[in-house]
């Protein structure tokens, strides 16, 4: 063997002891994959893939999505041996408390990775949201040349039997996304046992069947990788899938090819007897040789010029195209205009509106002045409103296009969402009726892990939805998305609201949903304006001087309450109307406003929302009354169940008078 070669062999070697040796010094993890997985991967980092160590966040890298995230410790591995931000003492603290190697990549906490994964399948599904990111934004710079990034993804058995991989397969393969190459670890294990108790379907034909360049290979054979990858990243009009047959832990004598390498360490004697068999020194911990040191440094030292030739490359563009040097700054730095709220409030259609329709007014606006807002729903946009008129649908053909068609697929939607936000250039918005936010609660939920900046368009968004019926009425939803940690749901009342509760997701960085009408609502009275305060997530929308009762509503009660509060103070009540779109966006203010909204001394309080009441006794209080639904609700026209569940003013009002009685 020459000795590059054998140089090559030792740095692969060399993945798998560290890996093995970090899980069996947590005494936890999952050395078995990164040991079967160490020749693809490192072959993968030290020929084709193009990123930059020193600046992990340079926009001209590729992206490396270990979609099967219980392999960390693989990933971590070449974190160090690439000599990004990873000391030898971070290994040593895999998996322990505030280190940087947590039990599964997190894209938050560590430089150089790009997706948080674990939940298996998410990451395939979110590097497809990554390539059609790449896709459109190189046809929006029209330069092909600059900005063809790859998105590689490492994805095991498990993540094949999740159902998101179906679906995000089938549409990575009718977009032609020829810039995802995904490396299949085809090693017939998984934490039961034999992938024969549970998985039989020939994965090769299911990707073909989707429209997938398919290439079968020894995964254990570098020279194979080499050819595979090569023709996978030069293959054209579809996305390659390598399958690459392995064995998990790869180089142990006693377990490999065994479940029990999957997910615990290998043992004391076991690690020591690897070492052996890989002829690496049994009583030295994690060994790196210094010619594995600088193979990788001199692979380094050559990606950074080639970082470097690239960004010059790109000042050049730049240059000499200015409308496009101000769109990648608008699409990089996700530009919204300073006055984005007078813009889009300025937009509003007059009259009542269902907040669907008014916030589809807005989104037009808002995507003319925010050239990074892209997205679509999952075959809804009619219901959800949520096309940009003036836009394309992106597609083969057509990557410049912003409206994106993801099919009656939400949980991939969500995901691909995630990934659009992490690949850097868009703030994307998805869109489906609420009862379906259901079927994205993982996407939603790793949203809000990654901090991931995607606007969740819920429509139809209470049992208003009506004739449907029970199926199709979000009744728990709302208090779901409530209990989500970094979630900011806003429910806006109205057109006024609509364009606030707009600007805020537009400008707020992290994940927020908008629950929006199918129904039409009144427009808040022009005298109550002034006071709309959204941003805030709660305001009082109308006074009266010591008020004894404080009604608090959302979105579409908000108008209902309102007039709820007429009939009341007719009668001598003295109500105050709290308009409350967003706990999230109330709970960050400071305690003097929140007291100021809600005084703790004013305990008759009553809530109304269309939805489940679960959770509203923390703004109702122990002596409080919430109107909401404490059940599946009927089928029916919307006005008859606003009737039957008490959300017309005239139930509400009564509802009031008896709870003050
Ligand atoms: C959605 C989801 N369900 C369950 C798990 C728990 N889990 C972790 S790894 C794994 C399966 C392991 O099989 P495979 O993906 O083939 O990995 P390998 O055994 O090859 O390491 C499971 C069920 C998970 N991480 N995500």
């Amino acid at each position: 063997m020459k000795k590059e070669q054998k140089t090559l062999k030792r740095a692969i070697d060399t993945v798998r002891i560290l890996s093995a040796e970090a899980v069996e010094e947590a005494s936890s993890g999952h050395p078995g994959l990164p040991m079967g997985c160490a020749d693809f991967a490192f072959t993968l980092w030290h020929k084709f893939m193009r990123h930059n160590p020193k600046d992990p966040d340079w926009i001209g890298r590729d992206r490396f999505v270990l979609s099967a995230g219980h392999g960390s410790m693989l990933l971590y591995s070449l974190l160090h041996l690439f000599e990004y931000d990873m000391s030898l003492d971070d290994l040593r603290n895999f998996r322990q408390l505030g280190s940087k190697t947590p039990g599964h990549p997190e894209s938050v906490l560590t430089p150089g990775v790009e997706v948080t994964t674990g939940p298996l399948g998410t990451g395939f599904a979110t590097a497809v949201g990554m390539a059609i990111a790449g896709k459109q934004l190189a046809a929006r710079m029209e330069n092909k040349e600059l900005f063809n990034q790859r998105i590689f993804v490492l994805s095991s058995d498990g993540c094949m039997m999740e159902g998101i991989t179906h679906e995000a397969a089938s549409l990575a393969a009718h977009n032609q996304l020829d810039n995802l190459v995904c490396f299949y670890d085809d090693n017939h294990i998984t934490i039961e046992g034999s992938t024969e108790l549970a998985f039989s379907e020939d994965v090769d034909k299911r990707f073909k069947a989707y429209g997938w360049n398919v290439i079968s290979i020894d995964g254990q054979d570098t020279s194979q990788i080499e050819d595979a990858l090569t023709a996978g990243i030069n293959h054209v009009g579809t996305p390659t899938l390598i399958k690459g047959r392995t064995e998990i832990g790869y180089g142990s004598p006693g377990k490999a090819g065994d479940a029990s390498s999957h997910g615990a360490p290998l043992g004391a004697d076991e690690l020591k007897a690897t070492k052996q068999t890989l002829g690496f020194d049994p009583d030295k911990t994690f060994q790196i040789d210094e010619d594995v040191r600088s193979l990788c440094a001199k692979r380094v030292n050559q990606l950074q010029k080639d970082a470097g030739e690239w960004n010059k490359k790109l000042d050049v563009f730049l240059n000499r195209n200015p409308k496009k040097k101000q769109l990648f700054e608008d699409l990089l730095n996700k530009r919204v205009p300073e006055d984005i709220l007078e813009k889009l409030l300025e937009s509003i259609p007059e009259g009542p509106q269902a907040t669907r329709k008014s916030g589809s007014a807005v989104m037009q606006t808002a995507s003319t002045l925010v050239p990074a807002l892209t997205g679509g729903a999952a075959d809804l946009a009619p219901s959800t409103k949520t096309l940009i008129d003036s836009e394309t649908s992106f597609g083969a053909g057509n990557y410049d296009g912003r409206n994106i068609h993801f099919g009656v697929r939400e949980f991939s939607m969500g995901a691909c969402g995630n990934g659009m936000a992490l690949f850097g250039t868009s703030i994307p918005y998805v869109a489906t009726f609420a009862v379906f936010s259901d079927f994205m609660k993982p996407a939603l939920r790793l949203a809000a892990i990654q901090e991931a900046h995607v606007i969740f368009i819920y429509t139809h968004d209470s049992i208003f939805v009506g004739e449907d019926g029970p199926t199709h009425q979000p009744i728990e939803h709302l208090a779901m998305l409530r209990a989500l940690p970094g979630m900011t749901v806003i429910r806006p009342a109205e057109s006024h609201e609509v364009a606030h509760a707009w600007a805020t997701a537009l400008t707020i960085g992290r994940p927020v949903a908008l629950f929006l009408t199918r129904q039409t609502i009144e427009n808040i009275p022009s005298e109550h304006l002034a006071n709309i305060d959204l941003a805030r997530g709660a305001y009082v929308l109308s006074d009266e001087p010591d008020f004894e009762l404080i009604l608090i509503a959302t979105g579409s009660e908000v108008m209902t309450s309102l007039n709820a509060a007429e009939k009341l103070r007719s009668e001598g009540i003295r109500v105050r109307v709290v308009s409350m779109p967003s706990w999230e966006l109330f709970e960050t203010q400071h305690e003097e406003y929140r007291e100021s909204v809600l005084p703790a001394a004013c305990k008759q309080r009553v809530v109304v929302e269309a939805g489940s009441t679960f959770g509203w006794d923390k703004y109702a209080g122990d002596n409080g009354l919430v109107i909401g639904m404490k059940d599946f609700a009927m089928s029916g026209p919307y006005k008859s169940l606003a009737e039957k569940y008490g959300f017309t003013a005239d139930s509400i009002a009564e509802n009031v008078r008896q709870y003050l009685e």
